[in-house]
């Protein structure tokens, strides 16, 4: 079988795939970007994804983007990882789990990040930014609301939905919120307590080069 390439940026949104093909065990490569530097608008990159945007991987000449259809993909192709669930209300949790943060919180983020994206006045940028973080801030409640029960997102089984979470606490403490991620959301940051124990995402952040979650 083709091994295949994850091109990936170190803390992006790409850090979910990159955990979960970790997980599986399986044989993969990865290709990193900076995009600080514009690496994903090089000839090179764009002839892999025309779009420009990272996670992308590649499998022989397919490729396939989008976090949520990767982190489907890669449970599904190493069922022995157990990273889907099998009972049919379960699946559909992780689907409502992995629909929420898509569309929820990384376009949310994005407003923060790159206001020029969502307006053509800079005078609005630090209004837009301010609204956006609060929005975050709310979504993430909303977020800390479902995992109050303590565990795994989906039915207390480790999955593809606990990366995806994992990646929105670190973009939640990182220098763009800068939330207080324990004081605000506990429940969540035991949750990014319980990643960081685990030697795929300890893999992961160390080839990133990110701090764990503490
Ligand atoms: N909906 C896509 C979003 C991909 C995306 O926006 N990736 C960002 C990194 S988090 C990116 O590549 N940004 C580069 C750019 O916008 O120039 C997904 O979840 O995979």
């Amino acid at each position: 079988m083709t091994t295949p390439t994850l091109y990936y940026a170190p803390g992006a949104c790409s850090l979910a795939s990159h955990i979960a093909l970790e997980e599986t065990g399986a044989a993969y490569e990865t290709a990193r970007l900076d995009l600080a530097a514009g690496d994903q608008r090089s000839a090179r990159y764009l002839a892999v994804n025309e779009r420009g945007r990272v996670p992308a991987l590649v499998t022989g000449d397919w490729v396939l983007t989008e976090n949520t259809a990767i982190l489907r993909h890669v449970a599904r192709l190493h069922p022995a990882a157990g990273l889907w669930p099998e009972d049919p209300r379960d699946q559909a949790v992780a689907d409502e789990w992995l629909c929420w943060l898509s569309i929820n919180h990384h376009p949310t983020y994005a407003h923060i990040r790159r206001p020029e994206r969502y307006t053509a006045e800079e005078g609005a940028f630090p209004g837009l930014k301010a609204k956006a973080l609060d929005t975050f801030g709310d979504l993430c409640t909303m977020t800390e609301v479902r995992l109050s029960n303590g565990g795994w997102a989906v039915a207390g089984r480790y999955g593809v939905v606990d990366p995806y979470l994992l990646l929105f606490w670190i973009w939640g403490r990182g220098p763009v919120c800068r939330f207080d991620m324990a004081e605000r959301f506990p429940a969540w940051t035991a949750h990014a307590r319980a990643m960081a124990e685990r030697p795929a995402v300890r893999t992961v952040f160390a080839r990133e080069g990110l701090d764990l979650p503490r």
